[in-house]
């Protein structure tokens, strides 16, 4: 925490002064409010020849990269305004369930605000390097021998019974801060996108960022709306099929949740967007997340590459040869990649075969090299 000119002082050191501060009148905040930040968003687009040439028409996809938010991934946004609230509110103790990047988020926001965290994993079902986060922080990680949607029924029962503030997507700060992802991406275009792609599991992300675009459109900062494509993994896609899934299944474990806390949210975002939520199979994402890596040099968790997997199944399908822009411009198209591929080394090492070590040897590794 610190003081007002202080802080401008700060700002003028490093820059953008994080979220909060570079969308403060959207924001639910006050001047009474302390300010904890990392310096989270004002994550760059990054223009994806891989995608873009893949789309079957002219176009340009980009990616909203939030794996280079401070703890790795989109959480941050929201977590800047849920922790600075818990101060505000003179919480001590902040409680999350997570499939990982939310405790990474939470405990390292907590860190920095002097309050203590507790995080409920699904115990074996969350990403090394996101366990290693929550657990550097200082976080209480209790790791319960159940999925995702039982530890946040969990969190919610522990919530309501002790005085900690809950800081998983229902808390409504957690959506607000996240809006201004939508934010940014205007900002950076001058428009909002022709359609913005994003991967859904819990679904707190594309309701908030449905909400972003929304709230520009009110205040005339954008003059059309995008369509939003949602994408969920097959074996965990509540949201296509309509129903609870009891024992969701996907390699992207960030998305390995069956009965979604912002169920509707998600359903309006879809409806008032005409757009749609999709299912993608684990092999068509870890294709993605390979062709990011090759082609673009951007290296994403698998759950994040949910968002270019849908858009390459919508274009094999022709789905974009329909739509029309005026001037018969390219298509725009933001892919939202939430988290760093970091997170997940293992992944990354199980996806691509590592040859056995060699003697140091100049004629064995030349050849190896495929030098000849
Ligand atoms: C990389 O950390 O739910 O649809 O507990 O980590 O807003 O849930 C993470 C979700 C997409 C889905 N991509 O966002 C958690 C958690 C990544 C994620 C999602 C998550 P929501």
């Amino acid at each position: 925490m610190t003081t007002r000119s202080a802080r401008s002082r700060i700002w003028h050191a490093t820059g953008w002064p994080g979220v909060i501060e570079a969308y403060r009148p959207y924001l639910p905040v006050s001047p009474k409010t302390p300010i904890i930040t990392l310096l989270e968003g004002n994550t760059p687009l990054v223009f994806s020849r891989a995608a873009s040439s893949r789309l079957g028409r002219s176009a340009e996809v980009y990616l909203k990269y939030e794996g280079l938010n401070p703890t790795g991934s989109f959480k941050d946004r929201g977590m800047t305004l849920a922790i600075s609230k818990a101060v505000e509110a003179k919480s001590v103790a902040v409680l999350c369930a997570s499939t990982g990047n939310t405790s990474a988020s939470a405990s390292a926001y907590a860190a920095r605000a002097g309050l203590r965290s507790i995080v409920l994993i699904p115990a074996g079902a969350i990403a090394l390097g996101k366990l290693s986060q929550a657990l550097i922080h200082g976080a209480k990680v209790i790791a319960v021998e159940a999925n995702f949607d039982a530890c946040l029924a969990l969190v919610k029962s522990l919530a309501q019974r002790h005085p900690i503030t809950l800081v998983n997507s229902i808390n409504p700060y957690r959506i607000e801060g996240q809006k201004t992802c939508a934010f940014e991406i205007c900002d950076v275009l001058g428009r909002a996108p022709d359609f913005h792609a994003t991967p859904v599991g819990n679904a707190g992300n594309i309701t908030a960022q449905w909400k972003g675009y929304r709230e520009y459109h009110r205040l005339r900062k954008i003059s059309q709306l995008p369509v939003l494509l949602g994408f969920q993994a097959e074996g965990a896609a509540p949201l296509v099929k309509g129903r609870i899934v009891a024992r969701p299944k996907t390699i992207a474990t960030a998305i390995r949740i069956g009965n979604p806390a912002s169920w509707q949210g998600a359903i309006s975002a879809r409806d008032e967007s005409h757009g749609l939520i999709d299912a993608v199979s684990d092999r068509e994402i870890l294709e993605a997340y390979r062709l990011l890596a090759m082609e673009d040099g951007v290296f994403v968790e698998p759950a994040s590459a949910a968002s270019v997997a849908g858009l390459l199944k919508l274009a094999r399908s022709g789905h974009f040869k329909r739509v029309r822009t005026p001037g018969r411009r390219p298509l725009k198209i933001v892919c939202i990649v939430t988290g760093h591929g970091l997170k997940d080394p293992e992944r990354a090492i199980k996806s691509i075969r590592l040859a056995k070590p060699l003697p140091p040897s100049l004629s064995a590794i030349s050849k190896a090299a495929g030098l000849g």
